[in-house]
């Protein structure tokens, strides 16, 4: 059976002790190695209202997607029912939801935005 699991971190050590100058040996510990942040996968769902084209500016603004591209998902939206508009850490994605569910309210459309563990 493959072993899909990452290989463990070394354990920590204490780092050299350095001298503070006043007589005592002070011992700092290496930090913790920092995993990779978890990340969240922003989505747009569809429906039988919002303008096409207003999704299209959507995914431009706020995805920074060219205009082909953005169509491209867009249409996927329409066909498939949602499609990944961008893969970012929690607070980015989560940002980016609420803005484009804003951005949907003002404008009067039904379009709706999640996110989730990508
Ligand atoms: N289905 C919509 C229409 O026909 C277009 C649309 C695409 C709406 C993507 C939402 O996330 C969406 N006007």
């Amino acid at each position: 059976m493959p072993d899909d699991k990452p290989a463990p971190s070394p354990p920590t050590r204490p780092a050299a002790k350095p001298d503070d100058g006043q007589g005592a040996v002070v011992a700092e510990r290496q930090s913790a190695r920092v995993e990779p942040p978890r990340m969240y996968q922003v989505v747009l769902l569809n429906d039988d209202y919002t303008p096409m084209e207003f999704v299209v500016m959507v995914l431009q603004e706020h995805f920074q997607r060219d205009f082909e591209t953005a169509t491209q998902i867009m249409l996927k939206i329409h066909h498939e029912g949602r499609g990944v508009c961008g893969i970012y850490t929690k607070d980015v994605a989560s940002t980016k939801v609420e803005t484009v569910l804003a951005a949907a309210k003002r404008s009067g459309h039904p379009l709706q935005c999640i996110m989730e563990a990508a």
